[in-house]
């Protein structure tokens, strides 16, 4: 029987939390590309970007399941406009967005706008909405004038089928600009990187019982809907990668050795400093703003396997899948050649960050991630429970009510042996401890990893917009079987 959990001890960094990557025996999900994937290789290329102007954006977004282009080859998935990522967002505080999101599907969905501080009510970021097969939904979105810059992104949230969606083609980049931008960069790109499991006729797979309980993972993971692309540029040149993990479930532990990346982002807003990406690791759903400086020679952007715990050898009795226990995944290559020029400099500083460890604090809570033997909770988990607190979700229960304009701090637990990713829409988190360590600077996210048989601590500020909304496990598959609860602020 393998033991519960290979945790590795958590450290933490100037920037945050770092899972240690171990090698392991798990499930050797990735195979070397450049020898077996005919597809790597190709040029790297971008979504479609649809920009704002004179504070609007009218957007038509068009669900279908069809044909698309992915990991070099025609696949049977579903998309938004026809492509895999949908278009890019490109939008800037004090804008108004009118999006209409058309349901090709023969399924029910709706819309989220992941990270985005804007209304949960009426048509704004109301993930309680469900668009019928057929029907066109329009949904609006007002950003503050002093909407935090960064990358976002959005995707399906409607309870039930949010793993399936998102892991069959639905995603897309939202990038909030800076109006006080003061990072001259010789070329931005964008990077969604995904993942996916596709059959030898180019059709969707769907994950077993097991691995949607486990947290599914694709055996194809692609940047941008490409296997291992390739971008070049020249050395001295600096390049901003905004980057997505808009994987279900995969965690992504970036590296890009010879080059030297540095963080200037993290879900929301730039940081104050600029820092290594060290042991900085993205959970399902986390966005991560990287300045590089080019500096000459091949090199890949990895994914190193992150172990995010086990699930059946403790629970189960049975030695069933572990994952993170296969090899890095190449993203991307980057081949640099000379002659871009002397180099830039140092970052610019980015403006000092909102702390709130100094603010009054109106409550309390302590919210818990558990999972138990299914059955008793009478819900459609299968033969296990994922719940907060013992519950599984219920949309017409409050299980949060909180006073507009106060700052809470919540203590998230984790009782399990899986890590959870915690995503509280609407509210971004000021991330404070996790197991009693202290983050030394503001960090806001909006989703922080609860590693298994762990807790961290946030603060919220709940301003801006009342309304009712959610919080819950980024792990699509955990979320569609129960494990996401309700807040309301007013
Ligand atoms: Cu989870």
């Amino acid at each position: 029987m393998k033991p519960i959990s290979r945790r590795a001890v958590l450290t933490m960094g100037g920037l945050g939390l770092a899972s240690t990557v171990v090698g392991g025996t798990g499930l050797r999900r990735e195979l070397n590309p450049s020898v077996l994937d005919p597809a790597a290789g190709e040029s790297f290329t971008e979504p479609e970007v649809l920009r704002s102007q004179g504070g609007r954006l009218d957007v038509r977004l068009e669900a279908a399941f069809g044909t698309h282009q992915l990991a070099g080859r025609q696949a049977r998935t579903m998309g938004y406009n026809g492509g895999v990522p949908g278009p890019t967002l490109r939008l800037r505080p004090g804008d108004t967005v009118r999006l209409d999101l058309v349901n090709r599907l023969e399924e029910v969905t709706n819309l989220h706008v992941h990270g985005l501080h804007v209304s949960p009510e009426g048509n704004g970021d109301n993930i309680f909405l469900a668009v019928e097969p057929g029907r066109t939904q329009r949904y609006e979105y007002r950003l503050p004038d002093d909407h935090p810059p960064g990358v976002y992104w959005y995707h399906p949230h409607h309870h039930g089928n949010v793993a399936d969606q998102v892991f069959g083609g639905l995603y897309g980049a939202i990038v909030v600009e800076d109006p006080a931008e003061e990072l001259e960069v010789d070329r931005e790109r964008v990077m969604v990187v995904s993942d996916i499991t596709l059959d030898r006729g180019g059709s969707l797979v769907t994950p077993s019982t097991m691995e949607q309980m486990m947290g599914r993972e694709g055996e194809l993971v692609l940047l941008n809907g490409q296997r291992a692309p390739r971008l070049q540029g020249r050395s001295g040149e600096r390049e901003r990668w905004r980057i997505v993990n808009a994987c279900t479930s995969r965690y992504l532990a970036l590296d890009l050795s010879g080059q030297e990346p540095r963080v200037v982002g993290r879900d929301v807003g730039r940081l104050a400093r600029d820092g290594a990406l060290g042991d900085v690791v993205l959970a399902p759903g986390n966005r991560l703003d990287l300045v590089v400086d080019l500096a000459q020679g091949s090199s890949e952007l990895l994914a190193q396997p992150v172990d995010r715990g086990g699930m059946m050898g403790g629970m189960m009795g049975g030695g069933g899948p572990s994952f993170g226990g296969g090899g890095p995944v190449t993203l991307a290559r980057v081949e640099v050649g000379s002659g871009g020029g002397p180099g830039r400099g140092g970052i610019p500083a980015g403006p000092s960050l909102r702390d709130l460890r100094d603010a009054e604090v109106d409550q309390r809570r302590s919210i818990t991630f558990q999972m138990g033997m299914g059955g008793m909770m009478g819900g459609g988990g299968g033969p296990m429970s994922f719940t907060f607190d013992g519950q599984e979700f219920d949309a017409d229960r409050i299980d949060q009510q909180v006073r507009l304009g106060t700052v809470e701090e919540w203590t998230i637990g984790n009782d399990s042996p899986l890590d959870h990713p915690f995503h509280l829409h609407v509210w971004p988190m000021q991330l404070l401890e996790v197991n009693g360590q202290e983050v030394a600077e503001p960090l806001w996210l909006d989703v922080v990893n609860v590693p298994a048989r762990s807790r961290v601590k946030v603060r919220v500020a709940f301003e801006d917009f009342g309304g009712k909304t959610v919080y819950h496990c980024h792990i699509l598959d955990h979320e569609d079987r129960g494990m996401m609860g309700t807040v309301l602020a007013q």
